[in-house]
């Protein structure tokens, strides 16, 4: 729903994101000669970077002019981008589902990484990677599984090393809505986490296509299919050597039959130091990505625990904060307010109660309302009968009082009489002389007026929140 101004960017960025997927999904499959996989890595991460997956499509990856492809994706940087593209897209595919799945669960947050980062590997390495390679070059899937591993390795690493982080710290920030799959701003953290870890993840993917670990972008154009080239033109054979994108690749790749699968063959070149400090290097920005967050937030919190609360600006919260505590400190939610009191309205209004049996009976409301504190500043608040204070009571001695209190708030409360001498199920302490009354119950008050003078009467359940918020009222 949308009630705080990130939301109506939300609203615009996610627009923007479906209608760049829409157009590359009909750009890949129209005029693009590069193999399925790539095609679905490239929709996968414009639905989730947005604009930013579409400029590096333009950038990067779209055939500028029939035939020229094989030229156009030559250079390193376009290749690192390619690298990139698919392992983001499998990597990050795994990560957003698990993250959707253990929120609804409600695991804590720590959980929810060491999960979230398992899925991505596992979506990576044996979908997109593996699947990659051998579409690419055929040969038993197995193989593949086994020779990507340690390339998905690094840059699964790497990506999460960014992502982790944005996830962690915006989840449990100031607007918790974030920790909610239910929630745009879920989204619009994953989609954050993802351009994260593509950044990080870029330089580490040009180092392995520059050292032949991994592919980068190549070209598929199969006889008779829409991209070969047998009608259009020979293209220049020259940049073979410089990127295994200038490549012919049969229609017999996607069944190891393709004769010349051999051309994709790679070698690395890399040593085993390089090897392993790469590796290293990563792992240990993995550790930092997933642990230096937990020095700064409660990672121990899972979304049920505080899914969904906004805190106040200002508000502190550490590592150890405990839920009950940023549950009780929480804003009002915005979703809640009920009704927009005008800018001039004034508490305390006089009620005037209807006469039942010589009785007087009030009517009271409990709800959350938007209320100008001054002219230009509105706060949102708990208020009996949409005003602050409540409406006065006016009763002398020997009234016999009857006062329905409904409460239309989103928790429990209760009205205690502050200062009168009442029967004890009638004084309002929750838990202690009644049970509090629930969202949307109702409860009645009856007593005889015992007292002059100028008494004030407000909620005694949560009182320290809940009369912050608003809810109390003078009987004179
Ligand atoms: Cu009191």
């Amino acid at each position: 729903m949308l009630i705080q101004p990130i939301d109506y960017f939300l609203v615009a960025w996610f627009a923007v994101a479906i209608l760049s997927t829409i157009w590359v999904g009909w750009d890949q499959f129209r005029n693009n000669p590069e193999p399925a996989v790539m095609k679905w890595g490239f929709i996968l991460v414009t639905l989730y970077m947005g604009p930013l997956g579409l400029l590096l499509y333009v950038l990067a990856d779209k055939e500028p002019r029939p035939g020229t492809q094989e030229q156009f994706t030559v250079s390193l940087w376009k290749q690192g981008v390619g690298s990139t593209i698919h392992c983001v897209a499998g990597d990050a595919t795994g990560i957003i589902l698990a993250a959707a799945i253990t929120a609804a669960l409600g695991l804590p947050m720590r959980i929810d990484l060491i999960v979230e980062y398992l899925a991505g590997f596992a979506c990576g390495l044996f979908i997109f990677q593996s699947l990659f390679m051998k579409e690419m070059m055929g040969g038993r899937y197995r193989d593949n599984v086994r020779k990507t591993f340690l390339p998905e390795l690094i840059s699964m690493n790497a990506m999460m090393a960014g992502m982790a982080p944005v996830m962690s710290f915006l989840m449990m920030g100031r607007d918790m809505r974030a920790m909610v799959p239910t929630e745009l701003l879920f989204w619009g953290v994953m989609s954050l986490g993802v351009i994260a870890g593509f950044a990080v993840a870029y330089p580490v993917n040009v180092w392995m296509v520059e050292r032949k670990l991994k592919h980068g972008l190549m070209t598929e154009r199969k006889p008779g299919s829409r991209f070969d080239l047998q009608h259009v033109h020979a293209y220049d054979q020259r940049d073979h050597q410089a990127s295994h994108s200038a490549e012919h690749h049969g229609a017999g790749g996607a069944t190891g039959h393709d004769p010349g699968g051999k051309h994709h063959e790679m070698t690395t070149d890399a040593t085993r130091p390089q090897l392993a400090a790469v590796t290293g290097v990563t792992a240990l920005m993995l550790l930092a990505g997933l642990i230096v967050p937990g020095f700064y937030v409660n990672l121990s919190l899972s979304a049920h625990d505080v899914g969904g609360r906004i805190m106040p600006r200002g508000m502190i919260m550490d590592f150890d904060t405990p839920a009950a505590a940023m549950r009780d400190m929480a804003a009002i939610h915005p979703r809640h307010v009920s009704f927009h009191a005008a800018p001039g309205a004034r508490g305390d209004q006089a009620l005037a109660p209807r006469i039942e049996n010589g009785t007087k009976v009030f009517d009271i409301e409990a709800a959350v309302i938007r209320w100008h504190i001054l002219d230009d500043v509105h706060v949102d608040a708990y208020a009996f009968n949409r005003q602050i204070p409540g409406p006065r009571l006016r009763l002398v001695e020997g009234d016999r009082v009857r006062i329905n209190v409904r409460n239309l708030l989103p928790e429990s409360t209760t009205v205690h009489w502050h200062g009168l001498v009442v029967p004890n199920e009638m004084d309002g302490p929750a838990e202690i002389t009644q049970a509090p009354i629930p969202p949307g119950g109702t409860y009645v008050y009856e007593y005889t007026v015992q007292q002059l003078g100028t008494f004030f009467y407000h909620t005694h359940d949560h009182a320290d929140r809940q009369q912050t918020f608003g809810l109390y009222g003078a009987r004179s």
